[in-house]
């Protein structure tokens, strides 16, 4: 009987203000005479506390002028300012590759023939949705790269039916003098979205990958190693969901234009872009803070006669410029979470996937999309609620359970049916 430490839980910690740094950049030349952009102020040296622990930001006293700021740098010096969470150092490491992988897998899809279905047809998630051929495949990428780790106690996945419980790293056992027992360093599982809006993909739409990390807890779960999990089990994964004020680091990737790396570790934003000519993520959006005022609204209209009264009439006064702002708004929207996200964090203005008629508690599924990305927008100043509660602190009720969806504005008003990311009114 493998004794496995396994648990599920939730995201983000407590909305810490982020520290906010002024963004400035020059034209640095590297040894290739190509002109490169290269952040020229890191982020702010400081501290913020989440959750009632600290986490002290990285200092960077000085740039290399040819490379920047890289992810594998900021690590290195969060982990030497967090001695406690120096592990996060290698699950970065390892989600970063499995990201260089996605990005370069989804870009050549079209040469490799990865496009399509997976198996032709016909196979299809726990969600009951098709999965595309990329789906299965960027799941495995990252499920091997997080289990490859050694961190890993449990890895949660939209394209999983249940946790995957890890067993006991077979190179870690070969490497472990038989007669000493070794205390186990500290154990984190993940909850990831491998390619969220993959039914984007064959078309070159903007996709991504979504990740969530929590340390261990204290709540073990038992099971056979080798077993499908029996209901027993799996009730005792699903009953260590914890409300998503657990999470100790959230972030995605971004395969567009460019590949963008954005992620938190409860004290501010940081955002990279992998730089191609030498396959690193480079630091260029430190401390992403969303616009006070945005005029953007992002969600899918095509839903517009199955919401509720509310929130058609907030859709159409924005659109007409009766909202608070009095700026008549612009629609933009991706039906990639990842893209519509990541532009309302640089661009500000509201991303919203509403409950309606036909799907009381909307689509997006709490613990892998919307809470890891709650924890982002509140970490750059926004709010991520959903009507009656901030999304952070619903305790999830199951590994898939979709958002419960209903969102009160910032003004006492009848609450409005959708959940709403938005950047917080100045
Ligand atoms: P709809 C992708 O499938 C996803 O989960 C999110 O990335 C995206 O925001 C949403 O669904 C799009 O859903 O119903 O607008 O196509």
């Amino acid at each position: 009987m493998a004794r496995l430490v396994a648990l599920l839980a939730a995201l983000a910690l407590g909305g810490a203000e982020a520290l906010a740094v002024g963004r400035t950049s020059r034209v640095v030349h590297g040894s290739r005479g190509a002109a490169r952009m290269a952040v020229t102020r890191a982020p702010k040296a400081g501290s913020a506390v989440v959750n009632g622990r600290t986490v002290v930001l990285p200092k960077f006293s000085e740039e290399c002028s040819y490379t920047g700021i890289t992810l594998t740098r900021y690590m290195i010096e969060f982990a030497r300012a967090n001695p406690e969470l120096a592990e996060l150092e290698s699950i970065l490491a390892s989600i970063q590759t499995a990201c260089k992988t996605i990005s370069t897998l989804v870009r050549r899809s079209s040469m490799t023939g990865l496009v399509g279905l997976q198996g032709g047809g016909g196979s299809v998630n726990v969600q009951g949705e098709e999965q595309k051929k990329l789906d299965v495949i960027t799941n495995d990428v990252l499920k091997n790269a997080l289990k490859f780790s050694g961190k890993m106690a449990t890895l949660a996945s939209e394209e999983e039916d249940a946790p995957v419980a890890l067993d006991e790293d077979d190179n870690y056992d070969a490497y472990r003098p038989k007669d000493i027992v070794i205390e186990e360093g500290n154990k984190y599982i993940a909850v990831f979205d491998p390619l969220d809006g993959s039914s984007n993909v064959d078309a070159g739409i903007p996709t991504g990958t979504i990740f969530g990390i929590f340390d261990e807890g204290d709540q073990t779960c038992v099971v056979d190693e080798g077993l499908p999990l029996t209901a027993a089990e799996q009730e005792c994964l699903a009953s260590t969901l914890r409300p998503g004020n657990a999470l100790i680091a959230s972030g995605y990737c971004l395969y567009s234009s460019a590949t963008h790396f954005v992620f938190t570790l409860g004290a501010g934003v940081q955002g990279f872009t992998l730089d191609e000519s030498n396959g690193e993520f480079v630091l260029t959006h430190p401390d992403i803070m969303l616009p006070p005022r945005g005029k953007i609204y992002s969600l899918n209209e095509g839903n517009r006669w199955a919401w509720d009264n509310a929130l058609r009439d907030y859709v159409t006064a924005i659109q007409k410029g009766e909202g608070e702002s009095g700026v008549a708004y612009t629609s933009r929207y991706i039906g990639s979470m990842v893209g519509d996200v990541h532009r309302t964090l640089l661009y500000g203005g509201i991303f919203a996937y509403a409950g309606d008629k036909k799907n009381v508690n909307g689509k997006l599924r709490l613990l892998y999309e919307a809470a890891p990305m709650s924890f982002l927008v509140e970490q750059a100043g926004g709010k991520a609620v959903t009507g009656l509660h901030r999304i952070m602190d619903i305790v999830p009720s199951g590994v898939h359970q979709r958002v419960p969806v209903r969102t009160r504005r910032a003004r006492a008003r009848a609450p409005v049916s959708y959940t709403h990311l938005r950047a917080h009114e100045t």
